[in-house]
């Protein structure tokens, strides 16, 4: 790491130059893809960046910086960049294109969408996202206003099983979404005198040196065990953090909700809770004591393998914990019960007063810069258009209430499929490659995606399913050739463009203007994305700073004021009375919203759809439990694969196995094998792994080999491998969110040729 240079930090410097180079101080945040937005110190010359640093300033990530930042350089310079837009010349999937000008995509999109628009509606066109990008906001306010279309959102993800789940139990249960507090909310961190080091962190399910997910920085937690946090981690394998913890409880995947309500229960028996705050602060105790009593320690260990003494220690443990920070993650989403499992562990955090207490867990009512800018915009758009959303037909209450953000997936497909409620026939693409990765069952999108009229890719480089599917193709620009902003809770970043966009690629809000003012002038009144970005700053609603973009860029990262115990201020609730953003002004333990709408009111547990035990006959044919998708240092995703570097640490895709399983199946470590179940049939590469749970499979998620033929039916390889293939749509949970990419059943076999 650099020496901090109290010089420049004393006058926040943003630019300034270091011999021949120019040195930029800013944030990054996709292209190429990654949920943070670290601070770094581009090193500019003749126009091209030439090294990348971490800025040892930055209070999020003091000078650190993953693998994926480092090697950048591979990535912008790739010789597979888009640099121009293209449309299809050969059939789709043969992977033959022209060069065309931006002019004439942006005709051919405006006729294809009118035409859309004017034969079925602008709800017949839908726009993917994927997940926590630059895009993000872009391609849903796009939609919304150039198209007219509610069908927005990351598309393909079944169940919307990415945060979107966890979100909803957060504001149903809490009111407000929370977050582990390792001090990130200061700028001053750990030298503001206000923080309290947590005394445990509760890793459930997250693995966060490795994903940094959701605007949690991985290494504070690390930064917290160096001052003296102990660790309880909850994972099926002993994950490189679980291996430093006091408690790993290695449970079946899926399972969580069961655990999580065998702890609830045995901390509420022993009275191992904290009595003032729950008598205060709390809604339903008693009626969750009830709902979770039949989980003992001994039914716990028999449904989810964690020995019930375990069960009974973590409950000890976190009963009595002060404070307690819990850091949760994506199995939670990728359960089809998974609300109810997220619920179950909120009232652990809410039993124990571990509430926006210094080192516990806390709530932002600020800083959702991305949310503000699509929200505000959806203003202009009309609102009986809006009306029609897949998904919020009634099937699924809270989805139809407002809870939903986006289009369902399950019902874009149907919609696709069938017509039905009503046809869909263009999809705008932006941020995703879901035949290799978003997608479950991802050859039947492929059939799906296949079967509309038009379909545009906007990316980085060309996709599996830019081959397969496009119609046309749309270079994007990189984080350091875009000026743009970035607050995921905090802090408020600029995005200083450092050098100018590769070819005639463009930034994602300029995409977003473009066709937007081809397509319906009247909604996109700005000249440009300087002036767009103007009025947003103007009008941002979740942060109050008050300068301009070039304000922004010298500041580089702003922190807004942040209290603690806001239930206690009124500062969590629109009528400013004390207590928490619910109907009782509680935390529900028992939820009245879930009862109001004919949902369980408090937290259960079921088993998932197809396990060991809810289809044992299913159980014989693919006897392992399979959870897919957990993430590596090199990879985001199904980006990186093309980069040399990544590939040398990573070449093959990898999926784990117990060495009693492997020597079971006559497997050693390095084998190709067979990974199949009901939907698909996928190989990978074995790798032993003594900490993972006996009866588990882990397999990887995102592969394609951008090496191998990209035209059909090949996709460079992508189905070979790729997770998306063993998994299925319609894994929903009641609620309307959750999905089982996390907990399905696989046979394994080796690969004799
Ligand atoms: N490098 C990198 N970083 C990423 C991404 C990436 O692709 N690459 N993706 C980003 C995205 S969009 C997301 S959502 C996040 C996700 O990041 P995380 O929330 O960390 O999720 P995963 O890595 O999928 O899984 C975390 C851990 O859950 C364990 N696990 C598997 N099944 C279960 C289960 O049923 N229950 C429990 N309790 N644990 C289980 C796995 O063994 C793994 O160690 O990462 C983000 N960050
Ligand atoms: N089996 C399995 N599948 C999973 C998961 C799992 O755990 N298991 N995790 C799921 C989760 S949590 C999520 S969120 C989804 C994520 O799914 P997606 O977000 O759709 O991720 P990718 O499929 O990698 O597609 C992203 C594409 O965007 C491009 N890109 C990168 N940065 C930018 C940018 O700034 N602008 C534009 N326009 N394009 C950019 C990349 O080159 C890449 O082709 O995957 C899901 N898929
Ligand atoms: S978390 Fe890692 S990859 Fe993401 S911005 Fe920070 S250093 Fe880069
Ligand atoms: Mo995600």
């Amino acid at each position: 790491m650099r020496e901090i240079n109290q010089e420049v930090y004393k006058d926040k410097l943003w630019q300034w130059q270091e011999g021949e180079y120019t040195v930029t101080r800013t944030s990054q945040w996709s292209g190429p893809g990654c949920h943070q937005g670290c601070g770094v110190l581009f090193y500019t010359k003749d126009g091209k960046v030439e090294k990348i640093e971490g800025d040892p300033n930055c209070p999020v990530n003091n000078g650190r910086l993953c693998m994926r930042c480092l090697d950048m350089l591979e990535a912008i310079y790739h010789e597979d960049r888009l640099t121009y837009p293209m449309k299809r010349a050969g059939e789709r999937g043969e992977n033959k294109w022209e060069r065309i000008s931006w002019d004439e995509a942006l005709d051919i999109i405006d006729e294809q969408a009118k035409r859309i628009m004017g034969e079925y509606g602008g709800k017949a066109i839908a726009a993917f996202q994927g997940t926590g990008r630059n895009a993000t906001w872009p391609v849903s306010s796009l939609g919304n206003l150039a198209f007219d279309t509610p069908n927005t959102g990351q598309g393909t993800l079944s169940g919307d099983c990415c945060y979107g789940p966890r979100l909803m139990a957060m504001n149903v249960v809490m009111g407000t979404a929370w977050i582990a507090d390792m001090g990130q909310a200061l700028e001053a961190r750990f030298d503001d005198p206000r923080y309290r080091i947590p005394e445990y962190v509760l890793i459930w399910g997250c693995n966060p040196l490795v994903s940094n997910s959701d605007g949690f920085y991985g290494h504070w937690i690390i930064d917290v065990m160096k001052r003296g946090s102990k660790l309880i981690v909850v994972d099926p394998r002993i994950t490189w953090i679980a291996a430093k913890a006091e408690l790993v409880l290695r449970l079946r995947p899926g399972t969580d909700g069961a655990v999580a309500l065998g702890i609830v229960s045995q901390m509420i028996e022993n009275k191992w809770y904290d009595e003032e705050f729950t008598d205060e602060w709390v809604y339903g105790l008693e009626g969750l004591r009830e709902a979770a009593a039949e989980y003992t320690p001994e039914r716990v260990e028999e449904i989810s393998c964690v020995p019930a003494w375990k069960i009974v220690k973590a409950a000890e443990i976190l009963g009595h914990a002060k404070p307690l920070a819990v850091q949760w993650g994506l199995p939670l989403d990728q359960q089809t019960h998974g609300v109810s499992a997220s619920h179950a562990i909120q009232a652990i955090i809410a039993l124990t007063g571990n509430v926006d207490i210094p080192g516990s867990n806390i709530f932002f009512v600020d800083g959702f810069i991305q949310n503000d800018i699509r929200m505000s915009l959806l203003e202009r758009m009309d609102p009986e258009s809006q009306k029609a959303k897949l998904g919020c037909d009634g099937e699924y209450p809270l989805r139809s209430m407002g809870y939903a953000p986006f289009a369902m997936p399950e019902k874009v497909l149907q919609a696709i499929e069938e017509g039905d409620p009503y046809p869909i026939k263009m999809v705008w693409i932006q941020s995703s490659n879901p035949l290799s990765n978003c997608a479950a069952d991802s050859k039947r999108w492929l059939k799906a995606l296949n079967s509309l009229d038009f379909v545009v890719v906007a990316d980085l480089y060309m996709t599996p399913t830019a081959v397969a599917c496009a119609d046309l193709v749309l270079p994007v620009a990189m984080s350091p050739e875009r000026d743009s902003m970035r607050a995921w809770w905090t802090p408020f970043r600029a995005i200083t463009k450092v050098v100018e966009p590769l070819g005639e690629a463009k930034c994602d809000e300029t995409i977003m203007l473009e066709v937007g003012r081809k397509v319906a002038p009247e909604k996109f009144p700005w000249a440009n994305t300087e002036e767009m970005r103007a009025a947003f700053m103007e009008n941002l609603s979740s942060v109050d700073y008050e300068g301009s973009f070039e304000d922004l860029k010298h500041d580089v990262w702003y922190y807004f004021p942040f209290e603690y115990e806001k239930y206690k201020t009124g500062k969590l609730r629109s009528d400013g009375k004390p207590g928490f953003n619910t109907p009782t002004g509680k935390i529900e333990l028992m939820s009245t919203i879930f009862q109001a709408v004919g949902l369980d009111a408090a937290p259960y547990y079921k088993e998932p759809n197809e396990s060991p035990v809810s289809t044992p006959e299913l159980a014989e044919k693919y006897p392992f439990v399979l959870t897919t998708g957990q993430r590596s240092y090199e990879f985001f995703h199904s980006e990186h694969r093309n980069l040399p570097t990544m590939r040398e640490y990573h070449p093959w895709p990898l999926c784990e196995m117990n060495p009693e399983d492997a020597a079971s199946l006559g497997l050693e470590e390095g084998d190709w094998v067979y990974l199949e179940n009901e939907t698909g049939k996928i190989k990978q590469k074995l790798h032993i792994h003594p900490g993972m749970l006996k009866g588990v499979v882990n397999a990887e998620h995102g592969w394609w080999f951008p090496e191998r033929e990209a035209a059909a039916p090949s996709f460079f390889g992508t189905f070979d491998s790729q997770a998306g293939c063993l998994l299925r749509m319609g894994d929903v949970g009641p609620t309307g969110w959750g999905s089982s990419y996390k907990c399905r059943l696989c046979n394994v076999s080796k690969v004799e040729d």
